[in-house]
């Protein structure tokens, strides 16, 4: 077993190969039996002839259970018939693992409801379109560090047990942290500005918890964030580097992931870019001043700009954070310099540039009905030499959501975690 190549490899290679995966499949003729093995890499058919293919190896072909784990050692050989073109003539079968009666279907064909699959994820991961959603995701996470360290970012690591609200109180999980009262990290936020302004540009990928009750296709209770933040920069510069990134990740997915796109069936196309500022967007989509996107008017706005992301910017500064500079450095500015990215019908990203003024960080958290003192820490963050700076979030499932085309954001994370969901 210590010789196992992958399948994709098996392909390339002559003469005697070993080989180890699950049963995806298995066809009894009688004097003839195959079986098809799948592992991450492809799939690859194992024909045992009578006569030919050893007695006991032939016998033993028969009743292995579909998803039951194999061991093969044999000759690949050109096979017209056969996926791929090849298959391998096995002089040894190992069962390593027999599966047994499968609850749900993992064929590409399966109907198994959403919930059922999520009950089983373990066993839905077998499945090779859930495989290829998660292939995708790697790619992009992959795509997005290489990205950011190519440019010289730092990537850092936030902590995810937080003292007070970062984004607001209303949605945070309590822990218990010794004596103290604690919270799940909502996002990074205070703690990524506080590495941009002393060591410079940074980057992350961490997970973030939102006690947010509403049950929706597009939300989750344990979120993978993808966050930057840049020193010496204004929401221009942050909305240019999201434009660039997201180009280069759906790239590379393109690039990289042709079979798996096949599979889905997705003709992923590289992002235009459109930028609106809020005013625009409210006269474009006839929404009313002063009021959020809802999903409906952000699937409008991608049906009206299909294939593109687009930059609603220049926020009201009543409905971005506290932490979002005000036009002009003003408590008082009507609109911020905060904005939001929509693609594919959902809001994949928001960010802006950031207060590094402590006294106007103190009336923007009173104006919010904050308690600046459980602030102080990040507001005295800015006393000591900080630059102006900027970033964004991009979420991680709803991005993987629409490069992969699926309608349900669940299907988009590995282990769901949402108002009903706590395992597997
Ligand atoms: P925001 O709260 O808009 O901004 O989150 C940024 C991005 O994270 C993803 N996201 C979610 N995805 C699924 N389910 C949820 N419940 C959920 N909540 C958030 C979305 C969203 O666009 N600190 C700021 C960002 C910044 O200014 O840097 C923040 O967290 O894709």
């Amino acid at each position: 077993m210590e010789n196992r190549i992958l399948v994709k490899d098996a392909f390339k290679k002559k003469g005697k190969v070993d080989v180890a995966g699950w049963v995806h499949n298995t066809r009894d003729l009688n004097k003839i039996k195959f079986i098809l093995l799948r592992d991450v890499s492809g799939i690859i058919q194992i024909t045992g002839v009578k006569g030919k293919t050893p007695d006991k190896v032939f016998k033993d072909m028969s009743g292995i259970t579909r998803e039951s784990v194999i061991y093969v050692s044999g000759t690949i050989k050109d096979s017209k018939q056969a996926p791929g073109g090849k298959e391998i003539n096995p002089d040894k079968i190992e069962i390593i693992s027999k599966a047994e009666d499968l609850p749900i279907d993992v064929s590409d064909y399966s109907k198994t409801e959403l919930p059922k699959r999520l009950d089983y994820r373990f066993l839905d991961l077998h499945r090779q379109k859930t495989q290829a959603i998660f292939k995708i995701q790697s790619e992009i996470c992959n795509s997005f560090r290489e990205f950011f360290y190519k440019k010289s970012f730092i990537e850092m690591q936030p902590p995810c047990i937080i003292s007070s609200a970062s984004e607001g109180g209303t949605d945070l999980f309590p822990v218990k942290y010794f004596e103290k009262d604690a919270y799940l990290a909502q996002s990074p936020q205070l703690y990524k500005q506080m590495v941009a302004c002393s060591m410079g540009n940074t980057f992350m990928i961490t997970p973030i918890w939102r006690a947010e009750k509403h049950n929706t296709t597009r939300h989750i209770n344990e979120i993978r964030q993808m966050d930057i933040e840049i020193a010496f920069a204004n929401q221009e510069i942050a909305m240019k580097e999201h434009e660039d990134v997201v180009k280069y990740i759906v790239g590379q997915v393109i690039k990289k992931c042709k079979d798996e796109l096949k599979l889905l069936k997705v003709d992923l196309k590289i992002p235009k870019v459109k930028y609106l500022s809020y005013d625009e967007t409210v006269k474009s989509l006839k929404m009313k001043y002063g009021e959020d996107l809802s999903p409906e008017d952000e699937r409008k706005l991608s049906n009206k700009y299909p294939d593109t992301i687009v930059f609603v910017h220049s926020w009201p500064t009543k409905l971005k954070p506290f932490y979002i500079m005000p036009k002009g450095a003003k408590a008082d500015a009507k609109l911020s310099e905060g904005f939001d990215a929509i693609y594919g019908g959902v809001e994949i990203c928001s960010g802006g540039q950031r207060i590094h003024l402590p006294d106007l960080l103190e009336k923007m958290l009173k104006s919010k009905g904050l308690n600046p003192k459980n602030f102080k820490e990040y507001v005295d963050s800015f006393r000591y030499g900080a630059p102006h700076h900027a970033g964004w979030s991009l979420g991680l499932e709803r991005l993987t959501e629409i490069i992969c085309g699926l309608d349900n954001i669940r299907e988009a994370t590995m282990f769901p975690r949402d108002r009903d969901r706590l395992s597997p």
